[in-house]
């Protein structure tokens, strides 16, 4: 009887100290997302949409060569060298197709926008210096 009034006393106990844990992880786990989270901008329709991710180029390089954005995001390319270039998409072996991103010579300063309406990898290069030029941009949902 002693053992049995002991359960039913600890086992609430016990069952909150566990919601109690469970509530600290929940936070924990909701603060770690918050925190990892890319920056977001409110849109006019009051939607969120990820903020733009900028790549810069110059004399040779894409900077980040590599990124990952979502269906819709902004992707700013930036020309900070010192003569024009270009961004053109291509296939994965190089060859150049310019469906995704329609290349438009970039003078320094230079900017151009583009964005993804489907998931996937897009393939791109500079088609004044296509050997020396690339990049990659892997679009997910
Ligand atoms: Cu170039």
């Amino acid at each position: 009887m002693r053992a049995i009034a002991r359960t039913w006393i600890g086992a609430p106990a016990v069952a909150g100290a566990f919601a109690l844990a469970g509530a600290a992880v929940v936070a924990v786990v909701l603060s770690a997302q918050a925190l990892a989270a890319p920056a977001r901008t409110s849109t006019a329709t009051g939607a969120v949409a990820p903020a733009p991710v900028t790549v810069t180029f110059g004399e040779f390089f894409y900077k980040p060569a590599l990124i990952t954005v979502k269906v819709g995001q902004k992707v700013v390319f930036r020309n900070v060298g010192k003569i024009a270039h270009t961004v053109a998409n291509t296939d994965a072996k190089g060859n150049i197709r310019s469906t995704l991103i329609k290349p438009r010579n970039l003078d320094p300063r230079q900017t151009q926008v583009v964005s993804f309406a489907k998931p996937g990898v897009v393939y791109y290069l500079c088609t004044f210096h296509p050997t020396l030029m690339k990049g990659r941009i892997i679009v997910t949902r």
